[in-house]
């Protein structure tokens, strides 16, 4: 308010003001000043044109001239009375070069080859260095150089000329010295005494963009996730309770017909839980049936023939898929009297000890769907999965031939994306084997399709993420939080 008023009485004064001019008077910064004038121009009290003007300054090289000498005066200052050889001269003084010129032409300082090995010595005892007096001059805003010398400086880039853009200042048709107190808010007590007839209030500004509203932001992956669930739940698909980290190796691998001595089963890619190190309640009759598959086959499968062992199975562990509970699921489902069809999904965490890299951390969210019916084969998993990428916008699909240890066929899926111009691999699924769903007492008819996908790669992917660190972990922006854009996966 100070401020404005200030520039008001000054306006007063004179008809017209440049904004250059009341930065020096009031020794304030020349931004501050216009923000006065545009606040004083939106009361219409005064009016504004566009100035340009042009000042001379001081580049980096003539601040450290004004400071130190010219580069001639520095040479010849250098110089011994007895004189010193012009290759040391050029190796020992700063801008020797540019230096030594100067110094010739201004007759400050000699060659003398009398002695056999010439010699820079100084012709005159003293010199007037008049580079750094001019430019300290125009350093304190005094600027009487002559334009050849101006030329010469600009030419040695000691000085350079910059444009400033400022404002002519004139009366406004609500001209006052003074601001009047414009209410901005109507109250209570002024209705009251009826003190509000004297009083002027701020007329509305419609053109004034809305404050935004302080609220909550949800992360990418939650955008992601519930874009993937509304598909699901569009497609039909029923969400598994995922809400327990910590699993038996039963229901992780066994159950899955993974055999206890495949690799995922080591410590190096899974992590176990020290306590409480194991679980003892299984069902035991499907316990012995999944057993006797691993140990001895069944079903018409020859299974692994190894001595399958119930303490490996009662191992606790951080599941390493959702498709343990997918196993759950099944198995509860083949507990009905009578089986009908199913469909699953589950978007949750799952933990691998794996080595962390850009793309990889111990934990991801993993997608999983499945569909459990009588007679389902390959077509029916492919027409499947085409049917669920395609709402995500993936419409060229391929697929190769993978291993499972709990599905025949597997398959690796692979989708064009067209912002990224390449194909990606976008998941996995296959056919769970007779080994895993006839011990859950399934019918013999019923198969189930899966297939399964991360939440972080296509959402890496949708927010132009390349560190999975960026989404995930201590060192997210939070204002990439808050100013991402609503997640349409098909877009
Ligand atoms: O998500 C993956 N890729 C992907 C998915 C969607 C997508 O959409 C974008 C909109 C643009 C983009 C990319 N992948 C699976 C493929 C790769 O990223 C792969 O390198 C990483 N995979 C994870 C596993 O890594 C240890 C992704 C994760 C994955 C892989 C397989 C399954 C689940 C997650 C599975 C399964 C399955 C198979 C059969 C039966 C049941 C479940």
């Amino acid at each position: 308010m100070e401020l404005n008023e200030k520039i008001l009485q000054c306006l007063e004064k004179s008809d017209k003001l440049d904004t250059i001019q009341l930065a020096k008077e009031f020794n304030e910064d020349h931004q501050k000043i216009v923000g006065a004038v545009k606040s004083l121009e939106a009361l219409d009290m005064v009016t504004s044109e566009p100035a340009k003007s042009t000042k001379w300054e001081l580049t980096e090289e003539g601040k450290l001239v004004a400071e130190k000498g010219s580069h001639e005066a520095v040479l010849y200052k250098s110089i011994p009375s007895e004189g010193i050889a012009q290759a040391e001269v050029m190796k020992t003084i700063p801008n020797a070069k540019v230096g030594f010129s100067k110094a010739m032409s201004l007759g400050w300082i000699v060659i003398d080859k009398s002695g056999g090995t010439p010699l820079v010595k100084r012709k005159v005892d003293n010199i007037t260095d008049k580079v750094q007096l001019d430019l300290n001059e125009i350093k304190k805003g005094i600027d009487n150089l002559a334009d050849n010398v101006r030329s010469d400086y600009k030419k040695r880039k000691l000085l350079q000329e910059i444009v400033i853009k400022s404002f002519i200042l004139l009366k406004g048709p609500q001209f006052a010295t003074s601001i009047k107190k414009l209410e901005t808010d109507l109250t209570s007590e002024m209705l009251l005494t009826g003190s509000w007839k004297e009083l002027e209030f701020k007329p509305y500004n419609f053109d004034a963009l809305g404050q935004p509203p302080e609220c909550g932001h949800l992360h990418p992956l939650l955008k992601v996730r519930s874009e993937f669930r509304e598909i699901f739940l569009e497609m039909g698909f029923q969400e598994m309770p995922t809400n327990q980290y910590v699993e038996s190796s039963f229901w992780n691998f066994d159950a899955l017909f993974q055999p206890q001595q495949h690799p995922a089963r080591d410590a190096h890619d899974t992590f176990f839980i020290s306590s409480p190190a194991t679980s003892t309640k299984f069902p035991m009759d499907y316990l012995e049936r999944v057993k006797k598959v691993h140990s001895k086959g069944g079903y018409g499968s020859q299974g692994y023939r190894y001595d399958w062992k119930i303490e490996e199975a009662q191992k606790n562990l951080l599941r390493t898929h959702t498709t343990a509970v997918s196993a759950r699921m099944l198995y509860k489902v083949a507990q009905q009297e009578t089986f009908t069809p199913q469909k699953f999904f589950s978007i949750d965490k799952v933990f691998r000890n794996e080595t962390l890299d850009a793309t990889h951390l111990a934990e991801f969210q993993q997608v999983e769907g499945l569909v459990a019916d009588r007679g389902l084969g390959l077509a029916d998993l492919l027409a499947q999965l085409d049917h669920f990428f395609r709402r995500l916008g993936f419409r060229r699909l391929q697929f190769k031939p993978a291993y499972n240890p709990y599905t025949e066929p597997s398959m690796e899926i692979f989708a064009y994306h067209d912002g990224l111009g390449k194909w990606i691999e976008i998941g996995n699924s296959g056919i769970f084997r007779p080994e895993m769903l006839l011990p859950m007492g399934l019918p013999p008819d019923v198969r189930v399709m899966a297939w399964g996908l991360s939440l972080e790669r296509p959402t890496m992917i949708k927010y132009g993420l390349t560190n999975i660190r960026d989404l995930v972990g201590p060192r997210v922006d939070l204002r990439m939080v808050q100013n991402n854009p609503l997640c349409r996966l098909n877009k």
